[in-house]
């Protein structure tokens, strides 16, 4: 195939990006008052860690202040964030959870 050539016949080429959707973390955040079995709960339940695993990524809130908790697509990012809320609030809990882009 030829390559494009403008008026003044010099050569140009066009490269063509290719588009990645962005992703998001979504972020668990300490708080004093959450119970250390109901983040662990909140992990294995909407996130799909193993027990070993809610453990350490929940120790690892509590002692850093947060931590991210897994990356996703916009829609799946801002699901998670909403079931945590949710669950947080029906069981009367501060916890919170948020998303930003990476
Ligand atoms: N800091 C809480 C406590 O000592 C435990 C906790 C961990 C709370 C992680 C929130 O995202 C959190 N009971």
């Amino acid at each position: 195939k030829k390559p494009p050539e403008s008026e003044s016949g010099l050569l140009t080429k066009t490269r063509t990006r290719t588009q990645r959707p962005p992703l998001y973390k979504v972020l668990l955040l300490n708080d004093d008052y959450t119970p250390m079995e109901f983040v662990v709960h909140v992990l294995e339940r909407f996130f799909g860690t193993n027990h070993q695993q809610a453990i350490e990524i929940m120790l690892t809130v509590h002692r850093k202040g947060l931590a991210v908790v897994g990356v996703f697509s916009f829609e799946i990012a801002e699901t998670k964030v909403t079931q945590v809320m949710d669950y947080a609030r029906r069981n009367q809990h501060p916890l919170q959870c948020t998303m930003e882009k990476e």
